[in-house]
């Protein structure tokens, strides 16, 4: 947004122990750029008092409880934030800036129990997750809010995301991560749930400029985004390990803990109508992302060794 131009704000919540250093890793190469306000999704009045003072043209409602393993744990919580947080981004958007164009970010996983292969815009929504259920709700949300009153609207539906910002709890950074550290001498294996799971990932990078050209489109739609080509867990492994010279089936142990309740087994998305209507393409293919990811947390684990300041994702 800001290479484009754009005055970026964002909104972040106050935490007790404010840690600038840690919190904002992610953007710390940035942060004299953009303007923070302090708000949360469970708060309707700091939403409402942050976009009461600034003209907003577009806004990107991205913010979520967004781990599907966690929603099993606490679904209250995920319900809470996922479902209210959008429908007040919505209200304080039509209440003061009516005009302003709005992405929610709709989700692979509320295809969840897929009925049709690839997903595409028309495919039912079956969640499998309270996370997906969340997702589910603000989608048709952000729907009604377009059809009621007649507000720009717009729903990405975007599969698995992924790159060298990705939190370490997702699969493949935990998988990344933990490649380097074995490597490194640090560790000596990786536990991980269902290996047979299919994704369709892709990088993060040309996943934002899809939700960019959504809002640019002449009328506010659903959109599908991904890469359309499906990977293994264990494809993901073997390529991560491989990338290091080393043999997953060495290292990676079953472990019950990481299995979900209700898994989603399968994702690959239909991508033609972002392909053709808004001439969207990615740039990076599977390997081009598994080797990026690895290599970054390769110069995370050797930056800490030699206590240099960390490169992205530096934390545990
Ligand atoms: P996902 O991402 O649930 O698809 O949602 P995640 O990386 O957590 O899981 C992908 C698949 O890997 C299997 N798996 C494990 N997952 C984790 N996290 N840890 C493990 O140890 C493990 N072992 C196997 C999972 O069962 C699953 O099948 C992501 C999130 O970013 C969502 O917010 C987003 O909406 C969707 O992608 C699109």
């Amino acid at each position: 947004m800001l290479s484009l131009g754009y005055e970026v704000h964002g909104l972040v919540r106050r935490v007790a122990l404010e840690d600038p250093e840690r919190r904002f890793t992610r953007i710390a190469h940035l942060l004299d750029r953009v303007q923070l306000h302090a708000a949360s999704l469970e708060s309707y009045p700091s939403i409402f008092a942050v976009v009461s003072h600034h003209d907003f043209d577009e806004c990107y409602h991205l913010a979520a409880q967004s781990f599907v393993a966690e929603s099993f744990a606490d679904g209250f919580s995920t319900m809470n934030t996922n479902i209210n947080g959008t429908h007040y981004m919505l209200a304080a958007l039509r209440e003061l800036r009516p005009q302003c164009r709005f992405y929610f970010a709709g989700s692979s996983e509320m295809f969840g129990l897929v009925s049709e292969t690839p997903q595409r815009e028309t495919t039912p929504f079956h969640p499998r997750s309270p996370y997906g259920i969340s997702k589910v709700a603000g989608f048709e949300l952000s729907r009604n809010y377009r059809e009621a009153y007649g507000m720009f609207a717009a729903n990405g539906i975007l599969f698995n995301h992924e790159g060298p910002r990705r939190g370490f709890e997702f699969v493949t950074r935990k998988i990344t991560s933990t490649v380097a550290r074995i490597k490194a001498g640090q560790a000596t294996e990786l536990r991980l749930g269902n290996l047979e799971a299919r994704r369709d990932w892709g990088h993060a990078k040309d996943y934002v400029r899809a939700m960019h050209l959504i809002l640019q489109h002449d009328r506010p739609e659903e959109f599908v985004v991904a890469s359309s080509e499906s990977h293994t867990v264990r494809e993901f492994c073997e390529l991560a390990f491989s990338e290091v010279g080393l043999d997953y089936r060495e290292y990676v142990r079953i472990d019950e803990r990481f299995y979900r309740p209700a898994e989603v087994e399968s994702l690959v998305g239909d991508a033609t109508k972002v392909r053709t209507v808004l001439g969207w393409h990615p740039t990076y293919n599977f390997s081009e992302l598994v080797r990026e990811m690895v290599q970054n947390d390769l110069k995370v684990v050797l930056s800490q060794t030699a206590g240099l300041p960390a490169a992205i994702g530096g934390q545990r």
